[in-house]
């Protein structure tokens, strides 16, 4: 019974995986560049997108694809910024999922003007531990955490920090009012995932926001080098 088990979910990450490289064939013969970016709820994801956004990147269209199980409150929010936004609800035909899987990615990509962006920035639904699971077709995934939710996380959820290729420590503005240890939240970054690119940011501050931007204004030269 137990493998039985086992094999079902290994197909169905099978699946998962093959529908991912149908959808990253289709990004790069647009040659758009395709971040997933994901946090617990409430971390800041939609806050530094629309911090990064307001100004926009020099030279870099950019599109997200907003994932939330209900509702299109964080869509509104970067619509007004004149931000191309698709919106994805994974309660409706898909089970109210606490994640984006590649199949709900491939059916919004009709909706995305891959045509006209060379960035998308995919917003996942809030979640430490689901969205790690299924890869989208994404170059690079980005995984904002806060000052607020504590120096252990790297530890109790490594895959998360474990499959990004830039981990976002967000509102730093917080850090005298929490019980935070930053060297020990490094640390523990450190022990799952050596070595990962980090940057201290404050969403709403704008402390270390450039930082990111230029980040992802060179992403699409990085992603285009062979692994
Ligand atoms: N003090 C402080 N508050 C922040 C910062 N970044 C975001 N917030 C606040 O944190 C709350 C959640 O921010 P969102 O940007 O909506 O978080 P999110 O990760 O997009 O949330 P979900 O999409 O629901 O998972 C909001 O009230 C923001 O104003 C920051 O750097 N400092
Ligand atoms: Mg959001």
């Amino acid at each position: 019974m137990h493998r039985t088990k086992v094999r079902i979910v290994e197909d169905a990450l099978d699946a998962n995986n093959t529908i991912a490289r149908a959808n990253r064939a289709d990004f790069d013969r647009h040659g758009v560049t395709v971040v997933n970016l994901m946090s617990a709820p409430g971390a800041g994801k939609t806050t530094l997108l629309e911090r990064v956004l307001g100004p926009g990147i020099d030279g870099v269209r950019v599109g997200v694809l907003e994932g939330d199980v209900q509702g299109s409150l964080d869509a509104d929010r970067l619509a007004d910024l004149h931000v191309p936004v698709t919106q994805i609800n994974t309660d409706s035909g898909f089970g109210g999922e606490c994640h984006l899987d590649a199949n709900m990615v491939r059916s919004a990509l009709d909706a995305v003007p891959l045509a006209d962006i060379d960035l998308l920035i995919i917003e996942n639904v809030g979640n430490l531990v689901c969205p790690a699971e299924f890869r989208v077709g994404e170059d690079a995934r980005i995984m904002v955490s806060s000052v607020a939710e504590g120096a252990d996380k790297p530890l109790k959820y490594p895959l998360m920090f474990r499959t990004c290729e830039l981990v976002i420590v967000n509102k730093l503005d917080l850090l005298d009012h929490v019980d935070f240890d930053l060297d020990l939240y490094l640390h523990h970054l450190d022990a799952v995932h050596p070595g990962v690119a980090r940057m201290l940011v404050s969403a709403r501050t704008g402390e270390g926001v450039d930082e990111l931007r230029e980040w992802l204004r060179r992403l699409p030269d990085r992603a285009a080098v062979p692994a």
